[in-house]
């Protein structure tokens, strides 16, 4: 019993050492995507379930209100910053300024209908869900106000499911909710197939193929995941 309680804590947290063979397949069966039962969603936060654009738009304008800006319909390119440098050149830092705000990331409107698309996501049997999110290297508010909105419009249980990474690459996953078109890391072949989300950024922006995208949370989502599902 003491060699078993030892082993157990050595194993990690929910992992338990089953001599009895139905007990650890149906334990096998529950628990590991590898046996391919469970679906593993990552959404990312930025631009699909948090209103990055339109937060950063209303507090540019707020902040600069003599200066030049971009509309929402005008908007091209995933980066904010490399298209307001292109207006004038001093203008990628004061976009810059506006993210690495305090309260900047905390305040984020939720695009309509994404929290309620993860909540039902996350109750739906054998699929698990993530939040899948890049933070900004300047870390003295962002990262804290990520886990802050998740608990405020996910709820607290939910920052279980938080991760925070710069290089999605690495991250396992079946599929990735994402409205960044060129989803790059040091893993040149990533688990997951990237839906991409669309936005005001990418709209216009022709797609392979081979790339599905959700519209918005309106869009059939429920039928991306099935199509994933064995
Ligand atoms: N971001 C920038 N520059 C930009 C636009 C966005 O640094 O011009 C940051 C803000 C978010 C991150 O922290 O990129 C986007 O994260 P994902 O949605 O890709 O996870
Ligand atoms: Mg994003």
């Amino acid at each position: 019993m003491l060699l078993l309680f030892g082993t157990t804590r050595l194993l990690g947290r929910g992992t338990t050492l089953l001599r009895d063979p139905v007990k650890r397949i149906c334990v096998n069966m529950s628990s590991t995507s590898a046996s391919g039962k469970r679906l593993r969603v990552l959404v990312d936060m930025d631009g699909v379930l948090a209103d990055f654009e339109g937060g950063f738009l209303k507090k540019y304008r707020a902040r600069y209100p003599s200066e030049p800006y971009i509309t929402l319909d005008d908007r091209r390119g995933f980066w904010v910053s490399t298209q307001y440098g292109r207006l004038r050149s001093d203008l990628c830092e004061k976009a810059i300024s506006i993210w690495e705000s305090k309260d900047f990331f905390i305040e984020l409107e939720p695009l309509p209908g994404g929290v309620e698309a993860v909540k039902e996501m996350a109750k739906m049997d054998n699929t698990d869900v993530f939040i899948c999110t890049s933070p900004i290297k300047q870390y003295k508010h962002c990262p804290y106000e990520k886990y802050a909105w998740v608990e405020k419009h996910l709820g607290h249980d939910f920052l279980e499911q938080v991760i925070l990474t710069r290089d999605k690459t690495l991250i396992t996953g079946d599929i990735l909710i994402d409205d960044k078109p060129d989803i790059l890391g040091v893993e040149p072949k990533p688990t997951w197939e990237h839906i991409l989300f669309t936005a005001c950024h990418n709209e216009h922006q022709p797609t392979s193929p081979s790339q599905r995208r959700l519209l918005s949370w309106s869009d059939d989502w429920r039928a991306i995941l099935d199509s994933k599902r064995q």
